[in-house]
């Protein structure tokens, strides 16, 4: 289908409140390009917060004590809580949730590549909430300055709980490397595993990201996808040195003159074939979705039906 062209006039005086650091509100007007490239991103992330719950979830019956199943517990359902107020903000922009849910169900849609791994030990719950969440928080920190007002609004508060669920994930870590030789060496075993795919949920390096340039023109995206992972790993390796945690990367090295950590290269190629949909876990994924969503049929049926009852009634009043 052939896009709909902007006005050359409107789409100045869009440039120009972007440039001036204007919120765009739903009912503002707004490039058609812009509208499709926030439904693009922001039901990728729904989509991630939600298929997220599942690599935790393998573990609620497995924890260890009460406290960690009830600080899991609430982890997951905050993400359950963030993938709502993502698609309630997409719905803002003119599509509808059924369509959203149904592209992710159908394979269409992406989510973040790192939900494609599987969690093989208890030692990933806490490797999770230190990497997978610290790099979220770096990543969303900047989204909650986009450019689009429901987005950011949702992000602010989910920065405010995806920093719990990086302090017990980081807690959770640095008591494992406290503890017995076996569970020091799970923590290392599952940092192994998690620590490239954390560095590749930032995307693509920015010359091979297609989207990136319009994102950051308009003030979607504030920063560039390889800024921000430099950040993550800044502030990640003086962390993994503290609990003494090696970083798997025998190239890494601080660079004095930058201040900057420099990491060897990333496996692109692994990344690609994930999001294309041939990771270790993808279809195992989109399998609790569908099993998930079906099971659910029922609920949405009776909410569908005590709505129309409540529409009768009124107009019946
Ligand atoms: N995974 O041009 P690019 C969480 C795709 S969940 C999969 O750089 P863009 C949590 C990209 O979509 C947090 N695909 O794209 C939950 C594009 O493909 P299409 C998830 C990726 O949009 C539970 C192509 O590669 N966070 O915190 O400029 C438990 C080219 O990329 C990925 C968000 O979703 C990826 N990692 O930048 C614990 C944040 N990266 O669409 C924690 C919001 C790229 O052309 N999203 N692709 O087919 C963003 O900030 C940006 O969309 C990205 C990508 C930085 C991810």
């Amino acid at each position: 289908m052939s896009e709909r062209v902007d006005d050359p006039e409107k789409l100045e005086a869009f440039q120009a409140r972007i440039d001036r650091g204007d919120i765009i509100e739903p009912r503002d007007w707004m490039p058609e390009r812009y509208r499709k490239q926030l439904i693009r991103m922001m039901s990728q992330h729904a989509h991630s917060e939600v298929v997220g719950m599942l690599p935790e979830g393998n573990w609620i019956t497995r924890a260890p004590s009460l406290r960690r199943k009830l600080i899991l517990l609430a982890k997951i359902q905050d993400e359950a809580g963030h993938g709502q107020y993502i698609y309630s903000a997409t719905e803002t922009l003119g599509v509808s949730r059924d369509e959203l849910v149904g592209q992710l169900l159908s394979g269409k849609a992406k989510y973040s590549n790192i939900f494609n791994y599987p969690t093989l030990t208890w030692a990933d719950i806490g490797v999770i909430g230190w990497l997978v969440d610290g790099a979220a928080i770096v990543n969303q920190t900047q989204l909650a300055h986009t450019s689009y007002g429901p987005y950011a609004r949702a992000m602010i508060r989910i920065c405010k709980e995806e920093n719990f669920h990086k302090k017990q994930g980081y807690e959770l870590c640095a008591t494992m490397a406290k503890g017995t030789p076996e569970q020091r060496r799970m923590l290392q075993d599952a940092v192994n595993r998690w620590w490239w795919p954390s560095l590749m949920m930032f995307g693509p390096s920015d010359k091979d990201s297609p989207h990136s340039q319009e994102l950051l023109r308009w003030r979607v995206k504030r920063k560039s996808n390889d800024e921000l992972r430099q950040r993550f790993i800044n502030l990640t390796i003086p962390q993994a040195r503290a609990i003494n945690v090696e970083i798997p990367d025998p190239d890494l090295k601080y660079n004095e003159e930058t201040k900057n950590w420099e990491i060897g290269p990333i496996n692109w190629d692994e990344f690609f074939n994930v999001i294309r949909g041939n990771g270790p876990c993808n279809r195992e994924r989109l399998a609790a979705r569908r099993k998930a969503h079906a099971d659910g049929a029922w609920v949405r049926e009776a909410a569908r039906a005590y709505a129309e009852k409540r529409l009768k009634a009124r107009q019946a009043a």
